[in-house]
């Protein structure tokens, strides 16, 4: 009888381990924000930014297009905060303008219009 309730709870304790495995593989979401990132200089700039960014597992930015592509945690981070995070770098995410202090820091050829 002692037998069976240890296998009963050993059964019980390996479903939950499972459950966490499921879950683990819905961690990630994917946003891709339009910035006003202008050349190379501004991809590294909000790539190394998020590499710090809470949440954030992986960014790649398309120079061509100056959209930001992140790799996030849904538990950890929203794309709201993750766009906020873009215009403290000082670029526009989306409808959301660039923070100014941020911006009036950039480079000029990084400023919007930089690059023609
Ligand atoms: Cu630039």
């Amino acid at each position: 009888m002692k037998n069976l309730f240890v296998l009963l709870l050993v059964s019980v304790f390996s479903f939950s381990v499972n459950d966490v495995k499921a879950q683990d593989t819905k961690k990630t979401a994917t946003i891709k924000i339009k910035t006003s990132a202008q050349c190379g200089m501004c991809k590294e700039r909000l790539e190394k930014a998020f590499a710090y960014e809470k949440g954030v597992k992986k960014s790649e930015l398309d120079v061509e297009t100056a959209v930001f592509t992140i790799e996030y945690n849904p538990k950890k981070t929203t794309p709201e905060k993750l766009k906020e995070a873009v215009t403290k770098v000082g670029y526009d995410a989306d409808k959301l303008p660039a923070n100014e202090k941020a911006y009036e820091q950039l480079p000029a050829c990084c400023q919007k219009g930089g690059h023609k």
